[in-house]
């Protein structure tokens, strides 16, 4: 059907010179020339760890953005990884660990990159932080830190003062790992992450190793640390201790520390007499560094690119950190951070306790079989 002139277009181009008709037909056959810029829809389709946000943190970006938020939650980066790899999850903002994950689905192609200009807050990231991502993305091209702490140990102070012989160091993996120690918890219950990524390396570490090895003789000394104390396991999870820690339901848990100070402050608020330990043992821990990013297929980035901005934001994170008992990077943050907070050895260790913090690199598509199936064995027993 032929497209008939619009008469109202047709008598304004009527009333004008030649030369203004031209410049308008120009500038409208420009304008069809650029690529459509239909502004997205209102919604953000967000994946995040569990217990990882303030309460009122969505409900806010709404408020401001008038973009509604689905919200999804997972425990495990292997989970986000598969989602990922299987390509059109319709997450518009993921957060990875930066080693070993990040770094492998940076390589992947499975991020896009960051467009700078829309995130206003860049400035007041911490720098040595933002050097120390390089190693998994390099440029700070993709990802923006949000939450950091170690991997350590949670326990229950006065069970563990019951049932252990005097003198028996609280600060060393020996709690978790020497068979003769942690036999005397396995009534009381005994949890590990559910994430070999996070045990072998723990292990290795206690081993008075390189808990960042991928030698294979290494991973299987790791193995037999966790095999002779598996019968003491009363399960591997790595959400569930944060509860059942706050409720004496278990005595000793393998945990990122964010979610051991929130079991505690759960105990705390529970009145009921728990009284929560947290270490990063001497012997060296994972640190781990959880970044905000776009998958390459987010269906609306300009929106994802909003919400990182506005978790940046020094009053938005500094309130997700002193919900969640992580540290964050957003240096102008710090003052609105709650003093004890900021002073907890665990989550804003001292400089001696960092020095011994190591991370996981990328392993071999190899390595990784092999740490598959030693992980297996361990869990089953065979
Ligand atoms: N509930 C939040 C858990 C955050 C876990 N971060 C993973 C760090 C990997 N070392």
């Amino acid at each position: 059907m032929p497209i008939q002139p619009n008469r109202q277009v047709s008598r304004a181009f009527a009333g004008m010179t030649g030369k203004m008709a031209r410049s308008l037909l120009t500038l409208g056959l420009l304008m069809l020339s650029l690529p459509a810029t239909a502004a997205e829809e209102k919604l953000l389709n967000v994946y995040n760890w569990s217990d990882y946000i303030a309460p009122d943190t969505i409900e806010k970006f709404t408020a401001e953005t008038g973009i509604k938020v689905n919200y999804d939650v997972y425990d495990s980066n292997e989970t986000l990884a598969a989602k990922l790899q299987a390509g059109q999850s319709g997450y518009d903002v993921v957060f990875p660990s930066a080693s070993p994950f990040l770094a492998q689905q940076v390589k992947a192609g499975l991020y896009q990159p960051l467009d700078r200009t829309k995130i206003t807050n860049w400035g007041s990231l911490d720098p040595a932080i933002l050097k120390a991502l390089q190693t998994s993305d390099p440029g700070n091209a993709h990802a923006v830190p949000y939450m950091i702490a170690a991997t350590g140990i949670g326990f229950n102070i006065d069970k563990l003062n019951k049932l252990l012989p005097p003198g028996t160091p609280r600060d060393s993996w020996s709690l978790l790992f020497d068979p003769a120690v942690v036999s005397k918890l396995k009534g009381c219950g005994v949890s590990l992450l559910d994430a070999p990524v996070e045990v072998f390396p723990a292990a290795l570490a206690y081993l008075g190793k390189t808990g960042a090895s991928q030698s294979t003789e290494d991973l299987a000394a790791a193995a037999e640390v966790v095999s002779k104390i598996r019968p003491n396991i009363r399960y591997f999870h790595s959400s569930k201790y944060i509860n059942d820690l706050a409720n004496g339901d278990i005595c000793l848990a393998h945990g990122y520390v964010g979610d051991l100070v929130q079991a505690r402050n759960r105990a705390r608020e529970a009145g009921r007499g728990v009284d929560i330990g947290i270490v990063i043992p001497k012997e060296g821990a994972i640190l781990g560094v959880d970044v905000a990013a776009i998958p390459v297929d987010a269906p609306h980035p300009d929106n994802a690119h909003r919400f990182i901005d506005f978790l940046l934001r020094p009053a938005i994170i500094a309130a997700i950190t002193n919900t969640v008992g992580y540290a964050n990077a957003v240096l102008p943050a710090r003052p609105l951070v709650k003093k004890e907070i900021l002073a907890d050895p665990v989550v804003y260790p001292p400089e001696a306790v960092r020095a011994k913090e190591f991370q996981v690199p990328p392993a071999s598509p190899d390595f990784e079989r092999v740490r598959t199936r030693a992980w297996t064995k361990v869990k089953t027993g065979h």
